[in-house]
């Protein structure tokens, strides 16, 4: 599927076997190249939402480059550079990058067990702390404002208002829903200017299928797509990682009655989490944290919704209504939390 010439510019050790397309990230292209000796992970990079991948993956050398200076057991991504030496290689105005492949993991969607998923919250945890003391302003803003939820909001009411593409009408329901809820949207941005949470790098998109975990050994390993390390709160990386954990189905499901939270996974999750975190926590962002599930899988459905009646021009999607089945899946899982709201914060806070 990728020609020969792309992965060659890699420096990849061993005879090219296969080369098969890879995971199910909404954003780039993934592919698993496999040589004779070795496994290689090829991404395109999806320029659309990445303006600037030359910016993009010098984020990413200064962010693995610091992880390894400051852990000599280091598992996380480690970047294959081109054979002219460069974090990229383009070709026809196409971005492509190279990883090793980080083998003896997985990534696991639906699971039930309680063990790795409190070592899912260790990893997004340790993630965060360290991070903490990696210099922000290394970092290029890849994507401004991306999780400004005020600044989503505002988005979706000009996207919605002008609804270009006449679909407004379909999704009147999901729109009041959004509407109904706009306090949530600017919650965090008032705690950030008054100062009351602490902006440090965050990994930004911790969802389930970026935290790789050993599931014989029952250990993590590390987090991965790099894309959108930037400043931000440690609540964003939290209630991103939470949101997709404890849903009972994947985030596009069709049918509604199968979405169902989990909240024991939640608990354990937040336990890993809080065990990693506990000394860089505030008590602020601590009693915030049941918000921030709720804002960021509000904000996460929101941009759904605005990419739908925008003609799904962000996220990949399979069909029309891809990102309206995303949306609705996305703002079920908030009345769930909603309802369950008492019994969250008495079993995290305990
Ligand atoms: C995208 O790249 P991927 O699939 O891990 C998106 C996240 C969303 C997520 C929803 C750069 O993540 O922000 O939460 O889809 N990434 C970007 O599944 O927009
Ligand atoms: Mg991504």
């Amino acid at each position: 599927m990728l020609e020969s010439k792309i992965y060659s510019s890699f420096k990849i050790e061993g005879k090219v076997i296969e080369c098969k397309k890879h995971g199910k990230g909404n954003i780039n292209d993934t592919y698993l190249l496999k040589t004779n000796t070795n496994k290689y992970i090829i991404q395109t990079i999806n320029k659309n939402v990445f303006k600037n991948p030359k910016k993009l993956m010098k984020n990413i050398y200064t962010v693995t480059t610091y992880l390894k200076e400051n852990n000599q057991d280091y598992k996380g991504i480690k970047i294959i550079k081109t054979n002219k030496n460069k974090l990229y290689y383009k070709k026809n105005n196409k971005y492509y990058r190279c990883y090793e492949y980080i083998d003896d993991c997985d990534c696991v969607c639906v699971t039930n067990d309680l063990e790795l998923v409190y070592e899912m919250g260790k990893a997004v945890g340790n993630f965060d702390k360290s991070l903490l003391n990696l210099n922000k302003n290394k970092l290029f803003p890849i994507i401004p404002n991306f999780h400004n939820q005020s600044q989503r909001y505002k988005n979706f009411k000009k996207i919605e208002k002008k609804d270009k593409y006449n679909l407004k009408h379909k999704v009147i329901k999901e729109i009041n829903f959004i509407k109904k809820r706009k306090k949530y949207f600017y919650i965090i941005n008032e705690l950030i200017k008054n100062k009351k949470i602490n902006i440090t790098p965050i990994h930004n998109d911790p969802k389930y299928n970026n935290i790789l975990v050993d599931s014989i050994n029952k250990k993590y390993i590390c987090l991965i797509d790099l894309d959108t390390v930037m400043p931000g709160t440690i609540l964003y990386d939290y209630g991103d990682a939470i949101r997709s954990i404890i849903l009972s189905c994947e985030e596009d499901e069709s049918n509604l009655n199968n979405v169902k939270i989990d909240i024991d996974k939640l608990v354990k999750f937040t336990e890993g989490f809080l065990l990693e975190v506990n000394d860089i926590i505030s008590k602020e962002e601590k009693e915030l944290l049941y918000y921030s599930i709720i804002i960021i899988t509000l904000e996460c459905g929101t941009r759904f919704l605005t990419d739908y009646l925008d003609n799904n021009k962000y996220f990949k999607v399979l069909d029309k209504e891809h990102n309206l089945r995303r949306a609705k899946v996305a703002f079920k899982e908030v009345i769930l939390l909603e309802k369950n709201k008492n019994k969250i914060i008495n079993s995290i806070l305990k």
